[in-house]
């Protein structure tokens, strides 16, 4: 709400945002107006960037890749970057939403991990439109002592079995269960455990995945995308199918609040999704040479390393490492060991009538159709 009146009043820029909702508007001259995950940030970062390149930055923040992309195919989205995942950005690219980068006025490309660059061009070829931002994995959150309440370990929290077989998602459901609002990643995961392709267009094998979920439908409290992570936090939901910065972040927000609650995070052993998050420049955006430099700041290995501590998602700078706190270096569920890796799959990008089928089939989960 203050962030929404300040970027209203162009008074002020926003630093990390807690919730959605937060508004960038076009300022102009003196101004980059960047469109960002909420909780995806340092709250130095953006005060930084200022001092340093005497530019304002009209931050906003969103949850939800189909968000980002309905503002940007409406077009005069009034942003200078923005960080659709990479899966979106290599529909938007075909739809024509980016402007190609101009590597040479990004002086820390060069640091960026030649191994990620390379799975990225499979959607983005050549690495034409995008820099990654930070990556991650969407897996499952969970109240330690709830769990263990429930089931009499943790051990559970290992399979998808927990969240997708109804004899146990029910025992969760009275102390919150919480699901990404998302069918974009939440299909594919649902797919992969029932030994599907996660990026099928088969509608046959697409239905089969909407099944699953609507057998679980009963026991889920909400689809929502950016609000577990203080529910996980205060107590409030002990069970989400989230992203892993995001629960991390919970157990951190209940530490410091000495809540007692115990959060923790798994990347079940059947897999999920690897996801990527790219920083763009729309074809129409007003500042360039803020958006350069904006997205060049990021680059910076000291930068990335405080991204990266602050919100607990890896960054693609190698260079960082060494400034990023042991305790999430050495996390496997951050940064996951090869073994792990091996069970991460990429999320393809989604033909429109794939699209449209997820749409509907979500439409009829979320209203219980
Ligand atoms: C930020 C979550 C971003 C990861 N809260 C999803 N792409």
């Amino acid at each position: 709400m203050v962030c929404a009146l300040a970027a209203a009043l162009a008074l002020a820029a926003c630093g990390k945002q807690g919730a959605e909702g937060g508004e960038a508007r076009p300022g102009g001259g003196g101004t980059v107006n960047v469109y960002n995950w909420s909780d995806y940030i340092a709250d130095g970062t953006v005060p930084g960037f200022e001092r340093e390149h005497g530019v304002r930055v009209n931050y906003g923040v969103f949850d939800s890749n189909e968000v980002l992309e309905a503002k940007l195919l409406a077009g005069n989205s009034g942003f200078d970057v923005v960080v659709p995942s990479l899966q979106f950005l290599g529909r938007q690219i075909q739809a024509g939403v980016f402007q190609p980068l101009d590597t040479s006025r990004l002086k820390n490309h060069a640091g960026l991990d030649p191994e990620l660059m390379k799975r990225i061009a499979v959607q983005d070829p050549g690495n034409q439109y995008g820099v990654p931002y930070l990556w991650g994995t969407t897996g499952i959150g969970y109240n330690v002592d709830k769990l263990t309440a429930a089931f009499g370990s943790t051990e559970i929290a290992n399979s998808w079995d927990l969240l997708f077989k109804p004899e146990n998602i029910r025992k969760m459901k009275d102390c919150g269960v919480m699901l990404l609002d998302t069918p974009s990643e939440v299909v594919p995961i649902a797919l992969n455990y029932l030994g599907e392709d996660p990026n099928s267009t088969d509608p046959a094998v697409i239905e089969k995945g909407a099944r699953l979920l609507q057998s679980i439908r009963p026991y889920v409290q909400t689809f929502h995308s950016s609000q577990y992570i203080d529910a996980l936090a205060n107590g409030n939901a002990c069970l989400v199918l989230g992203w892993s910065g995001d629960i991390l972040q919970a157990r951190d927000r209940a530490a410091e609040a000495g809540n007692g609650v115990n959060v923790a995070y798994s990347i079940p052993r059947e897999g999920t999704a690897l996801f990527v998050d790219m920083l763009a420049i729309p074809k129409d955006a007003k500042n360039l040479d803020g958006a350069y430099a904006f997205i060049d700041y990021l680059m910076k290995p000291e930068v990335a390393a405080a991204n990266t501590n602050a919100v607990a998602f890896p960054n693609p700078v190698p260079g960082s490492l060494p400034m990023v706190e042991e305790e999430i270096r050495n996390d496997p569920t951050i940064y996951p060991p090869d073994e792990v890796k091996a069970r991460l799959f990429t999320l393809a990008i989604v033909p429109p009538e794939v699209d449209r089928l997820y749409t509907r089939l979500w439409t009829e989960l979320k209203t219980g159709r």
